[in-house]
C-alpha cells in the first residue's frame, strides 16, 4: 500500500533538505506535480500539496531531512483530515439508541468490493454485539444472491432474499420490517453494481432509498479505479447521495493517491478501508497511520 507516494516524497526529501534556488525548486516541484498525478492523485489536490510546499520552503529554506519531513506529513495529514472523522462503530450505537434497526445501503459500481465489504462490516458488527440481518437487494447480477448467502451462512446470520428479477427495494423493505419485528439492530443492504451513468439502475437505487430512508448511504470504491473513484463519488453524492465512503482492496493499490484525492475533494468521512479478502480485512481509516506509511526517513 502506499508504495507508489511512498517513493514520490523520499526522492523529494532528497532534494529539497537544503538550499537550493528559486529555479531549482520550481523544477523540482513541477516534476514531483507529475509524478503525483501518475500516482491518481487529482489534479487540485497534487496542486494543492505542491503550492504548500513551495509557501513553507519559501517562508523558511528546510535545513535538513528531519525538517523535510515534519512539513511533508503536517501538509498530507492535513490532506487525509478533510476527510471528517467518523467512527464507525460509536455511530452506530449513536443511532441504535435512538432508533432500531439502522439502515445501511451499499453503493458503488460493479466488482468495487460492496457485498465483500458488506461481510466484514457484518462480521464487525457482530462482534460488537449488534444483531445484523442482510438483505439480497442484488436480485440482479446471476450468483449475487448465492455470494450473500454464503457469508450470512459463515457468518451465521439471517438473511433477507427474493427471487432474481424481483424489485430491489421490496426485498431491502421486507428486510427491514423483519429487523423491526425482531428487534435486531442493524439492516446491511446490498445491491447491484451499477455505472453511475446507468439511469434506470440509479433510479433503482433512489427507489431502494426512497423506500427504506437508510440511515447512512455508504458508497464502496476500488483503490485501484484511481481517479475514477473520485468522479463516482462525485456522480453517486450528486445522484443518490453519499453519507460515508469505504475504499475497497488499498492492499492491492501501489500508488495510493485515490486516499488523498477522496479525502481533500470529497471531504465525506472514510469509514473503512479494504486491506484483503478475509473478513477481518477492513481497517479503520487512520490518517495518521497513513501518513507514516508514506512520509518515512529513507531507510
Ligand atoms: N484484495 C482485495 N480484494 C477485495 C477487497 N474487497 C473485495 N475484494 C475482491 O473484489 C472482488 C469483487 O468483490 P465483490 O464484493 O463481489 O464486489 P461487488 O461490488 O459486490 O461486485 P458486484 O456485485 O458484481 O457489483 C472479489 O474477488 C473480492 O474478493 C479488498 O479489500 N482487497
Ligand atoms: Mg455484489
Amino acid at each position: 500500500m502506499f508504495e507508489g507516494l511512498r517513493r514520490i516524497f523520499r526522492g523529494l526529501t532528497e532534494k529539497i533538505s537544503g538550499k537550493i534556488s528559486k529555479k531549482t525548486l520550481t523544477e523540482i516541484l513541477d516534476e514531483i506535480f507529475l509524478e503525483l498525478v501518475e500516482c491518481d492523485v487529482a489534479y487540485v489536490v497534487a496542486e494543492k500539496i505542491v503550492e504548500e510546499i513551495r509557501l513553507r520552503y519559501e517562508e523558511r529554506p528546510f535545513k535538513n531531512h528531519n525538517e523535510v519531513l515534519n512539513v511533508l506529513k503536517e501538509i498530507i495529514l492535513n490532506i487525509l483530515e478533510k476527510a471528517s472523522n467518523q467512527n464507525f462503530i460509536n455511530e452506530i450505537t449513536k443511532h441504535a439508541s435512538k432508533k432500531k434497526p439502522v439502515t445501511i445501503v451499499f453503493l458503488g459500481i460493479n466488482g468495487v468490493g460492496k457485498t465483500t465489504t458488506i461481510a466484514k462490516i457484518a462480521k464487525k458488527l457482530r462482534d460488537h454485539g449488534f444483531k445484523v440481518v442482510l438483505s439480497a437487494a442484488d436480485t440482479y447480477r446471476a450468483g449475487a444472491q448465492e455470494q450473500i448467502e454464503y457469508h450470512a451462512k459463515k457468518l451465521n446470520l439471517p438473511i433477507i432474499k427474493h427471487k432474481y428479477g424481483s424489485d430491489p427495494a421490496a426485498v431491502a423493505y421486507d428486510t427491514v420490517r423483519y429487523a423491526e419485528n425482531r428487534g435486531l439492530d442493524v439492516v446491511l443492504i446490498d445491491t447491484a453494481g451499477r455505472m453511475h451513468t446507468d439511469i434506470d439502475l440509479v433510479n433503482e437505487l433512489k427507489k431502494i432509498v426512497r423506500v427504506v430512508e437508510p440511515d447512512f448511504k455508504t458508497l464502496v470504491v476500488d483503490a485501484l479505479t484511481g481517479n475514477d473513484a473520485l468522479e463516482q463519488a462525485k456522480m453517486f453524492n450528486e445522484q443518490v447521495g453519499v453519507d460515508n465512503i469505504v475504499i475497497a482492496k488499498m492492499d492491492a493499490d501501489v500508488k495510493g493517491g485515490v486516499a488523498l484525492s477522496l479525502a481533500y475533494v470529497i471531504q465525506k468521512p472514510i469509514v473503512f478501508i479494504g486491506v484483503g479478502q478475509k473478513y477481518d480485512d477492513l481497517e479503520k481509516f487512520d490518517p495518521q497511520k497513513i501518513v507514516s506509511l508514506i512520509i518515512s526517513e529513507a531507510k
